[in-house]
């Protein structure tokens, strides 16, 4: 199966096959190799050793330079780009400090699994090793961030490595690459090579599962009294949707997604449980623990959906485990059934040998009664919040205010923290790729950029980030990039002048020693006033709604201070 997309990437790309690079400086080959690639952004800040290549997207209108106000910004940026559009993207950084100050970012790239392809600039080939000015062993700083990382030693081999970045970022599991390159080799001359489609140096077409082991787990789904497919991380990556839909309708499946992955599938579905986690739902757990066939479907089946242990899942229950990396089968849970593959694909394969076996599927009214009523208890739950009324606010009366605002299709990133990890239960993803958060990598502070990067990804949609008063500080200076690049992010912040996700550990294990959790903090709506950004302040629950719609209609980044009340909720037995 060819994926849609092909057809496109060769109609772009015809106009430069075939032209030589020769007499082309190896700065600007760079460029036109990440056209090849459609490259529309590259995310960094400038130095000495880019300045040969960020110069030749100078007046172009097919490729821009998002100048960022510090490194880890453009590698959060374009974590969120990459997600949101599902192409690979670029972060492109100078010698020293600036490449290291990715790694942070990176980090998050490389759990998401984003294909973020960094080009450092190096200082050149003569100096390197030998201490030199803002010299470090760069790729030996970003080898465990990355898939690969490597450092060119000759200008002729600077095409291939960049083909090879690309395949290596996109294929299999994908993730973050690193092509470090010595600045002496960008200014000469390219002596001969051709640009070429990228269907000639990787594989444009999906991994198919096993048809052994799709029949087996086609025998096992159909003998199920009480299946539940828990749709992960693959399932949005490979556009498999409709295939997790399309399975749990044909064998009456409960769907949980896998934490961080809630908008696999549509959550007005009515199959659809809840999400599990430490900020999720005890419905979906216990759904989890009830089914006696779980299908991971696209997962490596994250910790902090399960916690790797026999709390939630049950040690009875039979898992049916697909992800495209083989070495995440059975690595956590044993499994009946491991297959290895591209979950749409897989998808429409066991789609395919369910109907053949039993054209019907499966019907289970007892289970599926089980599991809708579970459903039904965490909205019930969720509802009864919408009584809360104090003032200051609690972060409960917030979420309400939200769902009847946001767009629904709003891309939403959630920051660390306890009031925005209230999001999770509380916020409602009806379609893929609008759900974004640290996955299991779990950094404060990374929602202002991820944010930024999905509007740029998707400019049509409306972009949302949730954020604590603690986490929003990190990166604010970011602020400054959203308004001189015109990137309207919507940002909340919960402010209740701590730590909260720290404090609430010292307040119950920790005897109430308050060390590093209490805050002072300026006023965030003033802070974005002096970036040129719009500010707003809301202290009453009932004025929520116009502030986040005129944020919007204003196309401007803003950012909406709510004060509220600490509130620290019991956390799920996954405990992260
Ligand atoms: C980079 C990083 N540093 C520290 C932490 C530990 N940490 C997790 S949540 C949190 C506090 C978050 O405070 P805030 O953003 O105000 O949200 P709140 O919990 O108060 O709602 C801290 C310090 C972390 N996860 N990541
Ligand atoms: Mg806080």
């Amino acid at each position: 199966m060819g994926t849609p997309c092909l057809a496109v990437l060769l109609e772009n790309i015809n106009s430069r096959l075939g032209v030589s690079m020769e007499n082309m400086k190896a700065g600007r080959a760079v460029i036109e190799l990440l056209r090849a690639e459609e490259v529309d952004y590259i995310f960094g800040v400038t130095g000495l050793t880019t300045n040969s290549m960020v110069t030749e997207t100078y007046g172009r209108e097919d490729i821009s330079f998002i100048d960022t106000r510090h490194e880890e910004g453009a590698a959060l940026m374009a974590y969120g780009y990459s997600k949101v559009t599902g192409k690979p993207s670029v972060c492109m950084t100078t010698s020293g400090a600036g490449t290291i100050n990715l790694a942070g970012g990176i980090s998050l790239a490389y759990k998401g699994r984003a294909p973020v392809i960094i080009i450092s600039g190096d200082t050149a080939l003569e100096y390197i090793g030998r201490d030199g000015a803002q010299a470090f062993d760069l790729v030996n700083v970003l080898r465990p961030l990355t898939k690969i990382a490597v450092q060119a030693n000759k200008t002729t081999r600077i095409p291939a490595l960049i083909r090879d970045s690309f395949r290596t970022a996109l294929s299999g599991k994908q993730g973050p690459v690193m092509l470090d390159i010595p600045r002496d080799l960008l200014d000469k001359e390219m002596i001969s090579d051709e640009f070429l489609q990228p269907s000639a140096y990787r594989s444009v077409y999906r991994t198919q599962g096993d048809e052994a082991s799709i029949k087996s787990a086609s025998d096992i789904l159909l003998k199920s009294k009480r299946p539940l497919l828990l749709a992960g991380g693959g399932v949005l990556d490979s556009g498999a949707t409709s295939e997790a839909v399309a399975l749990s309708e044909l064998l009456d499946m409960a769907i949980v997604p896998s934490y961080g992955h809630h908008d696999a599938v549509p959550n007005s579905h009515p199959h659809y449980v809840g999400p599990p986690g430490a900020r999720g739902s005890a419905e979906a757990h216990e759904a989890m623990s009830k089914a006696d066939v779980i299908l991971a479907f696209g997962t490596r089946i994250n910790q902090a959906s399960t916690a790797w242990n026999y709390s939630i899942i049950n040690p009875g229950t039979k898992i049916i485990q697909v992800d495209i990396d083989p070495i995440e089968i059975g690595r956590n849970y044993p499994v009946e059934v491991g297959i290895v593959g591209d979950a749409a694909a897989v998808g429409q394969q066991l789609i395919n040998a369910i109907t053949s076996a039993a054209p019907e599927g499966n019907k289970l009214p007892d289970w599926k009664d089980t599991f809708t009523k579970l459903a039904q208890a965490r909205l019930e739950r969720l509802k009864a919040e919408e009584t809360i009324s104090e003032n200051p606010m609690m972060p409960q009366q917030v979420f309400p205010e939200l769902n009847k605002v946001f767009p629904e299709d709003a891309m939403i990133t959630i920051d660390a923290g306890i009031a925005p990890g209230m999001s999770y239960d509380r916020l409602k993803f009806e379609h893929p790729r609008t759900m974004f958060n640290y996955v299991g990598q779990g950094a404060l502070g990374m929602g202002y950029c991820v944010g930024l990067g999905t509007k740029l990804g998707r400019p049509n949609r409306t972009a949302i980030s949730m954020h604590g008063d603690g986490g929003f500080l990190y990166t604010c200076g970011e602020i400054n990039t959203a308004v001189r690049h015109n990137i309207p992010l919507v940002s909340i912040v919960l402010n209740n002048n701590c730590m909260g996700a720290e404090k609430s550990q010292q307040k119950n294990l920790h005897e109430e020693h308050y060390v590093g959790v209490n805050l002072t903090n300026p006023r965030f709506d003033k802070l974005a006033e002096v970036f040129g950004a719009k500010g707003f302040y809301v202290e009453q629950a009932d004025q929520i709604g116009d502030a986040v719609r005129e944020a919007i209609r204003s196309g401007m980044p803003s950012v909406i201070e709510i004060p509220v009340q600490e509130y620290f909720p019991p956390s799920a037995p996954t405990g992260l």
